[in-house]
């Protein structure tokens, strides 16, 4: 049976074992281990040739996360572990060519296990499958244009397709790849954002009116207390944790709030530092908020009536009246609100004490300058917008924002998923924004808003979508409900993958099916014997240049930019007025259309070549100007929701382990979880495997349950774990089938993948 519909064990996963968390990360290990693949996948001079570009001011931005660079003297290893093992996994010498494919049947690919698939190499050649066909064969590039082109031009009406975008995608190709879609007609395009940050940057557009962060690496240094909510930097993010050290050592406190007591979040040992190498590494959190999945909307709003309380205890000390009064609205609502917050409440939902409680408000009253750091673990929830609002709440109260040290820090995921919703990859940018496209190139944009994410699959599933085509990713799976999303994509007339590796979505295919390689951030990109250059936003609104030096795996690979303007130019014809051949020939051209048409953007040419870029501008951050429906920045003020745990069920949390980017898997350790040799784990408080029965080491079913359907996940390793009590987590994306697509927050539309309930069922013959 193909693993496409019974998501049996993966791969022999019997051998899993688990060794016990750690409580520090880095350290001289993960030096070791990012030479040791990078070696591997590289070869020692093409190691040498990446890494000491990565992240250099003549380099290229690294492919893993949005994490800024610092500014002034860069050191000349800027980079980290898991970036190291993203520049692997993309300048490999590995390849799947022709040949490849003329070996294996899709069947057989689709047998095999994502990590399998991410294993394999760089695509050579573009690939068609035909109808009925069991292999990709090769195709030209005009004949697969082409081919896309009568697909794009049959359909019904625009709507009928879908662009979807994953953040990888430089500010050029996404600029362009916008200016198509809308040109065809249409704004379906939606992009991985919808399942990432789109709760952020809902909730900042209510509340500061902009969805952006508001601080810059600099202020992390220079605030005093820095809280990090349901983010896991030390392996998602570990360039941040150098700079928690620093802004330790100038006398920050810092709080993490999550479930799981992360290793980077208690200790990092900074490997290119002495004490890193020896000795225990540096304490990271001052005060380790264990929470329960879903509280932190009930955590924040106990601490804002605490800070109230102060405030009546010793008034003009706590709340920040003048900036109230002078840039906020809704205070007093939220003010009455917030006093009748029941405490009791706030600690059965968060699981907390009140002493903790009490801690950490003194440490906010005591701070003068304060960020808010968080990712997933605050977006992927049902009521995400509503408590990133009152993470929000907490700062505006104090008048922390628009000044150093302050403010609020959505930490991106993907390299340049910030730029690309700033050069307009969104199913609903704002008529300033199309009337700019429009005016600049003579086109008339659709107004009508497009599908995000979850809609387009419901589209697809109802007949209402029959052509999908990916600008990287891996939608199948990435996106929840992985039965459903695989039967929606296999009802599409065309699926069309522009990507640089093989993944899933290439073999869970529509009628005809399209594998277009692409150059990577890492590769060279040479246009008419002259160099091209790629620009990206980093989670900071820094905005600087790319520069990709490695010899391509084939010469048949096409830039984005390239693919795009070629396919513009087949879809729509030789008289559309966009210059395509002008904007392919020479990304100058490109940057100088964005500059004319996106804000903040003048002059990108020029300033973009600058030694660190430049930075986007930012009102609330830049001149404490709210752009907000009431011109002022709104508290917001929202019933208080958190998650409960039905009698007999655990809430799970999908996660990252340490060893993969998303669906992309490295391979099969989590090291600082313990974990070795497997993924299919799940976490379980040690109380809940007893209250269920169950003992560590034993083999169970994960069945979720939402509006009285059932979703399973089948074999997966007990590990005890320190999380709280009702409280699981297991690996994205082998747990997507268990997320149902109509699970999804409120306003954002994100699938809720850090709250799905389930229970366990422990399979025959389970124990080892
Ligand atoms: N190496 C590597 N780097 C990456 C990625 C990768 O896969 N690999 N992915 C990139 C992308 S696209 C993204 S979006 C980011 C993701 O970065 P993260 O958001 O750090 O990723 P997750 O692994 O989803 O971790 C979520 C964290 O939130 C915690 N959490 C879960 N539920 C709750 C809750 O209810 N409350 C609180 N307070 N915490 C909770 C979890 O325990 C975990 O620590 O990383 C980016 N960087
Ligand atoms: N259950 C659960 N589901 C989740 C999440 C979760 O925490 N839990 N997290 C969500 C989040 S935060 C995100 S961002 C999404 C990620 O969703 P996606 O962005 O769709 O997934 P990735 O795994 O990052 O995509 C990897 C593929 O991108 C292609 N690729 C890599 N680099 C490039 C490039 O430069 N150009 C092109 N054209 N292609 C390239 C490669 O072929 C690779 O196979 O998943 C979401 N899904
Ligand atoms: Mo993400």
């Amino acid at each position: 049976m193909s693993r496409g519909t019974d998501y049996q064990a993966d791969y022999d996963d019997h051998d899993v074992i688990s060794t016990g968390a750690k409580d520090e990360a880095a350290g001289v290990k993960a030096v070791m281990v990012s030479m040791q693949r990078a070696i591997e996948q590289m070869g020692p001079l093409r190691t040498a040739a990446a890494l000491t570009r990565l992240n250099q001011r003549h380099g290229f931005d690294c492919p893993g996360c949005a994490w800024p660079e610092e500014h002034g003297g860069r050191k000349l290893a800027e980079f980290c572990e898991n970036g190291a093992k993203a520049v692997a996994e993309e300048a490999t010498k590995r390849v799947v060519t022709p040949e490849f494919f003329a070996r294996h049947t899709i069947a057989e690919l689709d047998a095999k296990p994502e990590y399998w698939l991410s294993q394999q190499g760089r695509l050579t050649h573009p690939m068609v499958l035909a109808p009925g066909d069991d292999h990709y064969r090769p195709i030209s590039w005009d004949a697969a244009y082409r081919l896309i082109a009568d697909e794009l031009n049959a359909l019904g009406s625009p709507d009928e397709a879908l662009f979807y975008t994953s953040g990888r995608t430089s500010n050029e190709a996404a600029f362009l790849y916008q200016l198509l879609v809308r040109s065809y007609g249409t704004n379906n395009l939606p992009d991985c954002s919808n399942m990432c940050h789109e709760s952020s940057g809902t909730a900042l557009i209510e509340s500061i009116g902009i969805g952006k962060g508001s601080v810059t690496v600099e202020d992390l240094t220079l605030a005093d207390v820095i809280l990090i909510a349901g983010q896991n930097p030390g392996t998602n993010h570990p360039r941040m944790l150098s700079i928690l050290e620093k802004a330790k050592a100038n006398g920050a406190k810092i709080i993490a709030v999550n479930p799981l007591p992360e290793a980077g979040l208690i200790r990092f040992k900074d490997p290119q530092k002495v004490n890193g190498v020896v000795g225990h590494g540096v304490p990271i959190a001052d005060e380790f908020v264990q929470i329960r999945i879903g509280g932190d909307m009930a955590l924040f709003a106990g601490l804002g009536r605490l800070l109230l309380e102060a405030e009546d205890n010793a008034p003009g000390t706590v709340v920040d009246r003048e900036f109230i009064a002078a840039h906020c609205a809704g205070f007093d609502e939220y003010a009455a609100q917030t006093r009748a917050v029941d405490l009791d409440v706030v600690t059965d939902a968060t699981g907390i004490d009140r002493a903790q409680l009490q801690r950490v408000a003194d440490m906010l009253i005591a701070s003068q300058r304060m960020v808010v750091c968080w990712a997933m673990g605050l977006t992927q929830q049902t009521h995400a917008v509503a408590t990133i609002g009152e993470a929000t709440n907490l700062l505006l109260m104090r008048g922390m924002i628009g000044k150093p040290g302050a403010g609020v820090c959505p930490v991106r995921g993907h390299s340049n998923v910030q730029g690309d919703r700033t050069m307009g990859i969104w199913e609903k940018m704002p008529e300033a924004f199309l009337s700019a496209l429009d005016s600049r190139f003579g086109i008339v944009s659709p107004r009508k808003h497009g599908y995000d994410t979850v809609d387009a699959i419901r589209a697809m599933r109802d007949g209402r979508a029959k052509v999908f085509i990916g600008m990287g990713g891996n939608f199948v799976s990435a996106t929840p409900d992985t039965e459903v999303t695989e039967a929606a994509l296999r009802s599409c007339s065309l699926t069309v993958q522009i990507s640089t590796k093989l993944n899933r979505s290439h073999l869970v295919h529509g009628r005809t099916a399209l594998i277009l390689p692409t150059l990577g951030r890492t590769d060279r990109d040479i246009i008419d014997g002259r160099k091209q250059q790629v620009s990206v936003e980093d989670s900071m609104s820094m905005v600087h240049l790319s520069r990709g030096s490695l010899h391509p795996p084939s010469d048949q690979l096409r830039s984005e930019v390239a693919i795009v303007c070629q396919l513009a130019r087949t879809v729509l014809g030789p008289d559309h007025p966009v210059p395509w051949e002008t904007f392919a020939a020479d990304y100058d051209t490109v940057r100088d259309a964005i500059a004319a048409v996106v804000p903040g953007c003048t002059d990108y040419n020029k300033r973009v070549r600058r030694p660190d870029g430049f930075q986007l501008p930012h009102p609330p951050r830049d001149s404490r100007e709210f752009p907000t429906t009431t011109g002022k920045a709104n508290f917001a003020v929202n019933p208080l929701e958190w998650v409960e745990v039905p009698e007999g069920r655990l809430v799970l949390q999908t996660l990252r382990s340490h060893d993969q980017y998303n669906t992309t898997i490295y391979g099969l350790d989590d090291r600082y979880r313990g974990v070795k040799g497997g993924r299919r784990v799940v976490f379980v408080n040690p109380s809940d495997i007893e209250r269920l029965g169950l003992r560590p080491d034993d083999r169970v079913d994960l069945i979720s349950e939402f509006d009285g359907q059932e979703r399973r996940a089948k074999d997966f390793l007990v590990v005890p774990y320190s999380t709280p009590a009702g409280n699981a987590a297991a690996y994205y994306p082998e747990t997507n089938p268990l997320v149902p697509l109509d699970h999804t927050a409120k306003k954002s539309n994100t699938p809720v993948s850090k709250a799905v309930v389930i229970r366990l069922e422990r399979r025959e013959g389970g124990a080892r």
